[in-house]
């Protein structure tokens, strides 16, 4: 499954998924390994860090254009198609396509070589304190498009005299050498909305539209609308895209995030694609799983550290009212990684990739970049101010932020809209919370922070799971509940502070390269209120019931 919902009812779209021919580079044997899923749940694979290359025939039925969709290769893909090389891409999380012209029907074979190796070809996937699997570890769609074709479609929510209006973007691509005539026609609920365009190679349709007696997104009420797009050449209908939106709007003002005009408070949990056996493919039972354990918790929010997460998982945020606070991939980078050559071409193609394709998710209310990254220094300045410009031109709609650990030095507080801090009192340093909550809040003011939310967007402690001590000693459960229960009743009866959410949800996988063996147990970073099969701490309870108490609903 690619989505929740049905994306295509004029073109036909037939998902990958299944047993693909593998072979490892280096060693000599032929596998079959199912897609999508991580190399490393075989056997031969636990800890490979290497290239390995899928192999699968595909039947195309008729004559025509393909266009294939990956939703995410761990973490770079080289795609070849009957032994002709037809994309690059890198970076496990963000999805990638490329189409096929001319196709004849038949046999044909896809080849995708995927590298989950270190090294300098690589700024954003390095050793870290997560996890890099390696294979195709999202779905694959397989589509026959016609010669004019949907790229995509960007609804934009806004108020206007007090009605809820909506700016409808349709991008369209044409194959063809000559200009075509295409109807453009978009419906949502009772509305529809046309236009003719001629197109050359590419064109933007834009509907401005009314909606009168929809109902608002929110997280209590995530009322959904089913947004459909269909091209017609010489009135006949030879494409379509079904989106799925929401009406909401989302602002900063003063030191509060409004959702739909009214204060919210964000409650929730800092949370890495990684199960237990699944890696980073989870399936869609462990994602729902994780979205009722979150909600059982009383949180309401999610930040998708650290970086983009699967379609699927958003929309599960869309369908269940999770706010949702996503991120390019960047997890604490020196300004010397940051200097990697390929650094910021990385991330301005990953950001280019999460809005483009991220963009109609109404759970998503907060960009985040550069996780704990050079915010201290000039040069990371310039790429922290290039990034937040770059989501900027891309979606005026949401705020932006980005979690910041260089406390007291950080000299980017000026450029995002909410003013972000990852804290670990009691954990990594012995201090008196509030003291310390204290010293932030008033740097914070003093430099370029004032007047804006803040969001504490870590705070936690690590608890071996079934670790108990009844001298609540660091790593015991009863020691994890107890900060996790201190540092909450500090940040969420401060209300110069908006939000907060808990390092971590789950315990994870983390690389056994790098330093991060040395301080995580079972090499697994173990700050999860659940570990990796979501077996509930001690903490899930304390969770629950501070949740429940405070911040709303
Ligand atoms: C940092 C980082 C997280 C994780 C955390 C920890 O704040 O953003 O990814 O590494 O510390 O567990 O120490």
């Amino acid at each position: 499954m690619i989505r929740l919902f049905d994306t295509h009812y004029i073109r036909q779209s037939y998902e990958l998924d299944g047993m693909w021919d593998f072979k490892m580079e280096g060693i000599d044997r032929e596998y079959q390994l199912p897609v999508p899923a991580c190399w490393e749940q075989h056997p031969d694979f636990m800890r490979h860090r290497g290239k390995g290359m899928y192999k699968k025939k595909i039947y195309i039925k008729q004559n025509g254009n393909i266009r294939l969709e990956f939703k995410g290769v761990s973490h770079t893909a080289d795609v070849y198609f009957d032994g002709e090389k037809i994309a690059h891409h890198y970076n496990a999380f963000t999805p990638f396509s490329v189409v096929v012209k001319n196709v004849s029907n038949g046999m044909h074979e896809l080849k995708v070589d995927v590298d989950n190796t270190f090294g300098e070809h690589s700024a954003l996937h390095i050793p870290n304190d997560y996890y890099t699997y390696g294979g195709i570890t999202r779905p694959v769609a397989l589509e026959m498009i016609n010669s004019v074709y949907i790229k995509n479609v960007h609804f934009t929510p806004y108020m206007k005299n007090g009605k809820w209006n909506a700016r409808i973007e349709v991008k369209i691509c044409s194959l063809s050498d000559n200009p075509v005539n295409v109807g453009v026609k978009s419906k949502l609920g009772d509305y529809d909305m046309s236009c003719e365009v001629s197109v050359n190679s590419e064109e933007t349709v834009i509907f401005e539209q009314e909606f009168n007696g929809v109902k608002a997104w929110s997280g209590q009420e995530p009322n959904l609308y089913m947004l459909n797009t269909v091209l017609s050449v010489n009135g006949e209908p030879v494409d379509d895209l079904i989106e799925r939106v929401g009406f909401r709007t989302v602002e900063v003002r003063d030191t509060k995030i409004y959702l739909n005009g009214a204060p919210v408070y964000i409650k929730g949990f800092n949370r890495h694609e990684d199960y237990a056996v699944d890696g980073c493919a989870m399936t869609l039972q462990h994602m729902v799983q994780d979205v009722d354990l979150m909600r059982d918790m009383n949180a309401n929010a999610v930040r998708t550290c650290h970086y983009p997460n699967d379609e699927r998982f958003l929309d599960l945020c869309d369908e269940r009212g999770i706010f949702v606070w996503e991120e390019n991939h960047a997890r604490g980078l020196k300004l010397e990684d940051m200097q990697n050559p390929n650094f910021e071409r990385q991330c301005e193609d990953c950001i280019e990739e999460m809005i483009e394709h991220h963009y109609n998710h109404p759970s998503i209310l907060i960009w985040g970049i550069l996780n704990e990254c050079a915010a201290e220094t000039d040069e990371g300045r310039r790429m922290y101010k290039k990034q937040y410009e770059q989501i900027k031109a891309m979606d005026l709609s949401r705020p932006v932020t980005s979690a910041t650990c260089r406390h007291f030095t950080d000299i980017c507080l000026d450029l995002p809209d909410i003013v972000s801090f990852n804290m670990y009192s009691g954990w990594y340093k012995d201090c008196p919370i509030d003291e310390r909550n204290e010293q932030e809040i008033e740097w914070i003011k003093n430099s370029g922070g004032d007047s804006k939310p803040i969001i504490v967007s870590e705070l936690g402690a690590a608890a071996v799971y079934g670790y108990r001590d009844r001298s609540r000693c660091k790593w015991s459960e009863e020691r994890q509940s107890d900060l996790i229960r201190d540092n909450l009743e500090v940040y969420m009866t401060d209300d110069r502070i908006c939000g907060v959410f808990i390092w971590q949800f789950a315990d994870c996988r983390v690389t056994e390269e790098g330093e991060w063996f040395a301080t995580r147990a079972r090499c697994h970073n173990n700050k999860g209120i659940v570990d990796e099969y979501r077996r509930p701490k001690m903490a899930y309870d304390t969770v629950k019931d501070i949740f429940s108490k405070y911040g709303g609903v």
